[in-house]
């Protein structure tokens, strides 16, 4: 069943230019990108886009590197798009992604891991609406 997700090129992966790589693989497993936009995040919107992770160790951390540059948010369509995208991205921890995967390949560290993805239905419609308005 069609489905959508909330894509990410996190700042890591803008920064090391290989945003079209990241698309052309995005394109290759099918996926139609509904919506697409380069922005820089400020600290309060990072902050706001991970509320989930509030009370997290690592939640000042990922929210200035997330607001530490520019990123690219997008809307991915596909049948079984949430699970299909977090397939391809690979684990958080780039370092245990399997060979083939988006992090394994581009991660730096389970911070610096170059891709987000939505985790299920509710949060990829709070995550889209977090971005791109009706
Ligand atoms: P996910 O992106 O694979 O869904 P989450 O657990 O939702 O992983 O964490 C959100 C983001 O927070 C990760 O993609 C990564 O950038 C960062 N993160 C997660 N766990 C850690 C950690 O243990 N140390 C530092 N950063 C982390
Ligand atoms: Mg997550």
């Amino acid at each position: 069943m069609t489905e959508k997700t909330l894509a990410i090129i996190k700042p890591d992966a803008v920064k090391k230019n290989i945003i079209g790589r990241i698309i052309q693989r995005i394109e290759d497993e099918g996926f139609k990108i509904a919506a697409m936009k380069m922005l820089h995040l400020t600290k309060d919107e990072a902050k706001g886009f991970y509320i989930v992770h509030k009370s997290r160790p690592f939640y000042e951390d990922l929210t200035n590197f997330m607001s530490s540059g520019p990123a690219i948010v997008m809307t991915l369509e596909r049948d079984d798009a949430i699970a299909h995208w977090r397939q391809v991205m690979g684990a958080t921890d780039p370092a245990q992604a399997k060979p083939g995967t988006l992090r394994r390949e581009f991660g730096f560290s389970v911070e610096r891991n170059a891709t987000h993805g939505s985790d299920a239905r509710e949060t990829a419609e709070w995550e889209i609406a977090y971005f791109f308005k009706k």
